[in-house]
């Protein structure tokens, strides 16, 4: 691949997938962390999706400079988006190319109003990434990612960051409907996520819970007319098939919303439950059932007091 410095901002599970595999592929990456005093990060790459099943351990620089950055991933939680990106806003100018790569919808909305003159793009991935420990990842199952641009002007910048990125093991496409595809997540992660947090049980068991799978069919159903609306009067094909084998496929997780509700850390319904009834508000479509799972997430008692 080109020698393309890429930054990371937020190197958890997915970013730490993408950092490795793009130093693997020959681009300089370093990252951006909280931590002043970090100047580098041992992180473990444990590849179950290899038949070898490898584990190998790899030194990333930290970055503290405040030189231009030229490539940006951000991967950081949703919630973290607008503080992590201030952090950094002295280093990004109209060079920069910023790519999106998280849960949940509009966190881009902070670039526009930080960065007016700097491009960004969107991405979603499926591929299987979890944290074993602090810097030690489990690269589970592989999965698909695709990007695209959500402002016409730059889907060139998408096509070619794609063609640069097709090298990586992770090989993402381009996606020219970008939007219905980060829709169709939003309904995945809407229908899942939080109710995994209500009943407390693993992905796929939400399958098994006839109240639960009440709630996500009238999820889908709500998700599918604002998605419509949203995208300008589109009739949009049932999404409940979509949750459902999602919610099969990943039966054994446990939802990133579980897991920082256990660890007690604020979740990303915000920016994906939030995001999908305030879109409802704005559009004029009632979204009853979203709208009582944000109420019912943002009401919940600490975990491990219930
Ligand atoms: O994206 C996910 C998440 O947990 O955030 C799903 C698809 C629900 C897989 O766990």
């Amino acid at each position: 691949m080109p020698h393309a410095d890429w930054h990371i901002l937020g190197p958890g599970a997915i970013g730490s997938l993408f950092a490795w595999h793009l130093a693997e592929a020959g681009c300089s990456v370093r990252l951006l962390t909280r931590h002043p005093g970090e100047s580098a990060r041992l992180i473990t790459l444990d590849d179950q999706t290899s038949p070898a099943h490898t584990s190998a351990t790899r030194a990333f620089h930290v970055d503290h400079q405040d030189t231009p950055i030229q490539r940006l991933l951000v991967t950081v939680k949703a919630h973290q988006t607008a503080a992590a990106l201030e952090s950094i806003r002295h280093r990004i100018d109209a060079g920069s190319l910023i790519l999106f790569l998280q849960n949940g919808m509009g966190t881009w909305d902070c670039a526009k109003a930080l960065f007016p003159a700097t491009r960004w793009l969107v991405g979603t991935t499926t591929e299987g990434s979890w944290r074993a420990a602090d810097r030690h990842i489990i690269h589970a199952g592989r999965g698909e990612t695709w990007i695209g641009s959500l402002n016409p002007a730059w889907s060139n910048d998408a096509v070619h960051l794609v063609d640069a990125l097709k090298s990586t093991l992770l090989h993402p496409g381009h996606d020219p409907q970008i939007l219905q595809r980060l829709w169709r997540k939003l309904a995945v992660n809407c229908a899942i996520n939080p109710l995994t947090v209500l009943y407390d049980c693993r992905n796929g068991e939400l399958l098994q819970k006839p109240a639960a799978l009440r709630q996500m069919e009238a999820v889908c159903l709500e998700v599918e007319r604002v998605m419509g609306a949203a995208l300008g009067g589109v009739t949009v094909e049932p999404l409940l098939p979509l949750v459902r084998a999602v919610a099969e496929k990943t039966g054994a997780n446990h939802s990133s919303m579980l897991q920082d509700y256990r660890r007690g850390q604020p979740t990303e319904i915000e920016f994906i439950t939030g995001y999908l009834v305030a879109e409802g508000l704005r559009l004029g479509i009632a979204t009853p059932e979203n709208a009582a799972i944000l109420d019912a997430i943002r009401q919940l008692a600490p975990a491990g007091s219930r």
